[in-house]
C-alpha cells in the first residue's frame, strides 16, 4: 500500500521504458539507429541518467533485458533509478498472442512460472510490476470470452505481484487503431474494466496495493468524428467513476499512440475540470508519449545525448504540470 500511494504521490507520474526488444528495435529502425544490444542499453543509460528525472518520475518500467543492464561505468541501471529517488519496476507479461478460436482478439501470456520470475525481480529490487492486456474495438469486438480471459490473467497477475511484494500495475490497454466512435470507445472500456475489477475481486486482490494503467476514452484513429479535449475528459472520467473503485489509490494511463503535447493537455484538462471531485489521483504512465521526442532526437549519436535528455526532462515536468492542472501551450515554447 505504502509502494502504491508513493507511486502516484506528489503529482508525480510513472515512465514506461518497457519495451520488449522487437518493439525498441522497431522503434529504432524507424529511426535508422541500429538495432543491437549495445543501443539498446545506451538508450536506457540515457534515460536513467537524465539529470532531475526524479523530481518528476515515481517509478520506472524496466524489461528483463534492461533490469539487469548497467552504466558504461558499471553501475547498475536499478542503482541509478534508486539513487534518483526513482522506484523500479518491471514488465512481466511475455506478450499478447491471438486467443485461440477469437479471431482479432489477443491474449496476454506469462502466468506460468510468474511467481518464481516475481521472487527473482523483487529480490534484484523491484517493487512494482506491469501486465498489459490488449483489447481491439470492432466489428463484434470485443467478445465477453475475449474480455473475460484478459481480466483472469490480469487478476492471477496481480495476487502473484502481491504475495511477492509488489504492486501490480494492471494494465487493460482498449486500442485507439481502428475507426470506433468515442461511443463505442466508452462502451468498451466500461466493460473491460468492469469485468477487470470483478476478476481482481474474485482473486483476493488488494485494491489499496494496485494501480490502475487504462486507455483514456478516445475515437479510433481513422473515425471520421474526431472528439474536443473537454468530450474525451468527460467521457473518459465519468467511465472510470462508474467503474473504478475508490480504494484503488491511483489511475496512470497509457498514452496510446497520442502525440506528447495532447496526451498531456486531456491528463491536464482531467485534472482542472475534476481533480476536486475524484478519490483517486490522476497520473500518468506514458512510454510513447514521454519518450517520443527524446529517441528522435537522440538517433543513436552520442553528441545528442544532452538535448535528448533536455526534451525527456521537458516532458516530465509537463506531465507534472498537468496532474497538478498547470500545464499550458506555453509551456511547449
Ligand atoms: C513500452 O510499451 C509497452 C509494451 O511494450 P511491448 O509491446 O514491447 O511489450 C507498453 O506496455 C507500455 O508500457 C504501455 O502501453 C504504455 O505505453 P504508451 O506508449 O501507450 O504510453
Amino acid at each position: 500500500m505504502d509502494t502504491a500511494k508513493a507511486l502516484v504521490a506528489d503529482d508525480k507520474g510513472l515512465l514506461a521504458m518497457d519495451e520488449s526488444d522487437p518493439t525498441c528495435n522497431k522503434r529504432f529502425a524507424k529511426l535508422g539507429i541500429p538495432q543491437t544490444v549495445e543501443t539498446r542499453r545506451a538508450y536506457r543509460e540515457l534515460i536513467v541518467t537524465t539529470p532531475g528525472l526524479g523530481e518528476s518520475i515515481s517509478g520506472a518500467i524496466l524489461y528483463d533485458e534492461t533490469i539487469r543492464q548497467k552504466k558504461k561505468d558499471s553501475t547498475p541501471f536499478l542503482k541509478v533509478l534508486t539513487d534518483a529517488g526513482i522506484i523500479p519496476g518491471i514488465k512481466v507479461d511475455t506478450g499478447a498472442k491471438d486467443l485461440a478460436a477469437h479471431p482479432g482478439e489477443k491474449i496476454t501470456e506469462g502466468l506460468d512460472g510468474l511467481r518464481d520470475r516475481l521472487a527473482e525481480y523483487f529480490q534484484m529490487g523491484a517493487r512494482f510490476a506491469k501486465w498489459r492486456a490488449v483489447i481491439a474495438v470492432g466489428d463484434g469486438l470485443p467478445s465477453r470470452s475475449g474480455l473475460e480471459a484478459n481480466a483472469h490473467a490480469l487478476a492471477r497477475y496481480a495476487t502473484l505481484c502481491q504475495e511477492a511484494g509488489l504492486v501490480p500495475i494492471v494494465e487493460p490497454e482498449v486500442l485507439m487503431d481502428g475507426d470506433h466512435t468515442l461511443e463505442q470507445c466508452r462502451a468498451a472500456t466500461e466493460e473491460v474494466l468492469r469485468n477487470v475489477f470483478i476478476q481482481l475481486n474474485c482473486q483476493r486482490v488488494l485494491l489499496e496495493g494496485m494501480i490502475l494503467k487504462p486507455n483514456l476514452v478516445l475515437p479510433g484513429l481513422t473515425c471520421s468524428q474526431q472528439a474536443s479535449v473537454d468530450e474525451v475528459t468527460d467521457a473518459t472520467v465519468n467511465c472510470l467513476l462508474r467503474t473504478v473503485p475508490a480504494a484503488v489509490p491511483g489511475i496512470a494511463f497509457l498514452s496510446g499512440g497520442q502525440s506528447a503535447e495532447l496526451a498531456s493537455a486531456r491528463l491536464n484538462a482531467m485534472n482542472v475540470r475534476f481533480k476536486s471531485r475524484l478519490p483517486w489521483a490522476l497520473a500518468f504512465s506514458f512510454a510513447r508519449a514521454i519518450q517520443q521526442p527524446t529517441l528522435e532526437i537522440w538517433q543513436g549519436k552520442e553528441a545528442n545525448v544532452k538535448a535528448a535528455q533536455q526534451a525527456l526532462i521537458h516532458r516530465a515536468r509537463c506531465n507534472r504540470a498537468a496532474r497538478r492542472g498547470e500545464y499550458t501551450a506555453a509551456m511547449e515554447r
